[in-house]
């Protein structure tokens, strides 16, 4: 009798200890405010002094890149106040795509989700580096299975990769200003690297990771 109490007993442990990151597959959806065939590049640098996601750019111009995440449990109903420590963007490693670094929670959703399980990334990122594969959204360590990725490449006055911006970033600008056209130094992004990137360079120069 004792014995099939506890087999009772260890059953229902194992039920409860179910991890909780078997949860959020299936039902989260994640989009950008990016038109379709639109691809935003946001400027980033590691104080978090970049561009806020509204003021992506392409080669068309300023473009909205918000991204907008509706977290709901596995049977798809919204999670309120999820926290927004464990909601974050990652990039997807693909060979030469770059050399994309973030500080530590520099790339955590906003806010925690509201009562309709929706949280947004609107605010600058504290990241350095550059990419161009896509951004992940991540809940709680897996990335979204429901989405391939975002279209959103990165880039930073830390040209690097090392979440510093300083005089160590300088010569690889040089020798894409002064050589063939590279998207990690099209800081302003518009298809040309030219004086408005430098000034985003120098503008750029001397952030950290806070
Ligand atoms: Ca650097
Ligand atoms: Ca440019």
């Amino acid at each position: 009798m004792r014995t099939a109490s506890l087999a009772i007993v260890l059953i229902l442990s194992a039920v409860v200890a179910i991890p909780t990151h078997a949860q959020f597959m299936y039902c989260c959806t994640a989009r950008t405010a990016a038109p379709p065939g639109v691809t935003p590049v946001l400027y980033n640098l590691p104080n978090g002094h970049g561009s806020e996601f509204t003021q992506a750019r392409s080669t068309a111009g300023v473009v909205d890149a918000t991204i907008t995440l509706e977290v709901r449990d596995d049977n798809c109903i919204p999670v309120a106040n999820y926290s927004a420590n464990d909601m974050w963007l990652e990039k997807e490693v693909a060979a030469g795509t770059g050399n994309f670094t973030a500080c530590i929670g520099g790339t955590i959703a906003d806010a925690n989700t509201n009562s309709e399980g929706v949280t947004t990334w609107f605010a600058p990122l504290a990241a350095g580096g550059w990419s161009t594969s896509r951004t992940l959204v991540v809940i709680n360590g897996s990335a979204l299975v429901t989405n391939p990725g975002l279209v959103l490449r990165h880039n930073s006055a830390d040209l690097n990769g090392d979440a510093v911006a300083n005089l160590a970033d300088v010569p690889l600008f040089a020798g894409d200003y002064f050589g063939a056209y590279a998207f990690r130094s099209d800081l302003w992004f518009d298809g040309v690297v030219n004086l408005t990137d430098i000034a985003r360079l120098v503008e750029g120069i001397g952030a950290t990771c806070r």
